[in-house]
């Protein structure tokens, strides 16, 4: 019998992108069994929250393992989305998000949790952005370089040996992120590092599995912008880690 998985997909103004790779994320986590996926619409306005229902309902006649949707009143950022719907699942053995935007493929999301299902669900898998002989990854050139520095500053300021923080794929057991999530403060962009610290800090292994990854036009994170505040936020994760940032402990 495989592990379950509930599977979060994060939208912000996605009506315009979540279709079609709703549909094939659908269709190949089906075939895997033991996946529940719940989309989250995070306080996009009114308008854009029953574009996102419509869709839903329209895929759930399909396929029984969408869930309702969760529709939050605002928007709490990425992070907060994310964390937001893994609070409120008691029983899958794993948690897991991926964007929305189809950059990471359905048959690479399949493949990320039969590589993790292999495993008691002891360690985290977070997808990476690794450009190497036998994966595809397409990105334009500026969002790599930025993608770059920031992983380079993230390793370099947390002492973290991570390529790839950021990648909009991740699974983690629930009893792991249930042990550290009172410590996560982190909602925005940068939430994800904040998680990693965490995890590791509790004695929670992570593994980075290099993935195929094609930029979807339409992207959210702003090139000035928010590249500084997440920069600040690694500032914020190390100065609480410094602290002491009381990490719990496995259970
Ligand atoms: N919940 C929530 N999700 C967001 C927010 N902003 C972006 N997202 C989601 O985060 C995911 C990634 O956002 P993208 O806009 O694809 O980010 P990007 O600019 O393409 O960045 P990369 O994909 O890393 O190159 C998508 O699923 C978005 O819907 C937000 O404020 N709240
Ligand atoms: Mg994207």
């Amino acid at each position: 019998m495989s592990s379950s998985v509930y599977l979060v997909i994060p939208c912000y103004q996605e009506s315009g992108r979540i279709s079609r790779f709703l549909g094939e994320l659908c269709d190949e986590t089906q075939k895997l069994g033991g996946v529940s996926i719940r989309v989250v619409e995070d306080g996009s306005g009114d308008a854009e929250a029953r574009r996102l229902r419509d869709i839903v309902a329209a895929q759930q006649n399909r396929s029984p393992h969408l869930l309702p949707p969760l529709m939050l009143p605002e928007n709490l950022g990425k992070g907060g989305a994310v964390y937001a719907a893994w609070r409120e699942e008691k029983n899958a053995e794993w948690l897991a998000f991926v964007d929305a935007d189809g950059s990471c493929s359905a048959l690479e999301v399949a493949r990320l949790i039969r590589i993790a299902r292999e495993d008691a669900p002891r360690s985290a898998f977070f997808a990476s952005r690794i450009k190497m002989l036998g994966k595809t990854v397409e990105r334009d050139f500026c969002r790599h370089l930025l993608g770059r520095v920031y992983a380079s500053l993230v390793s370099e300021l947390l002492d973290i040996p991570v390529y790839d923080s950021q990648c909009g794929l991740k699974l983690v057991p629930r009893l792991c992120f249930q042990a550290v999530q009172a410590r996560l403060k982190i909602h925005g962009f940068a939430f994800d590092v904040e998680l990693l610290v965490a995890l590791l800090d509790s004695g929670c292994a992570v593994h980075e599995v290099p993935i195929s990854w094609h930029e979807i036009p339409g992207g959210k994170v702003h090139l000035l912008r928010d590249p500084v505040r997440m920069a600040r936020d690694v500032l914020k994760i190390k100065a609480a880690r410094a602290q002491g940032g009381s990490a719990a402990s496995l259970p």
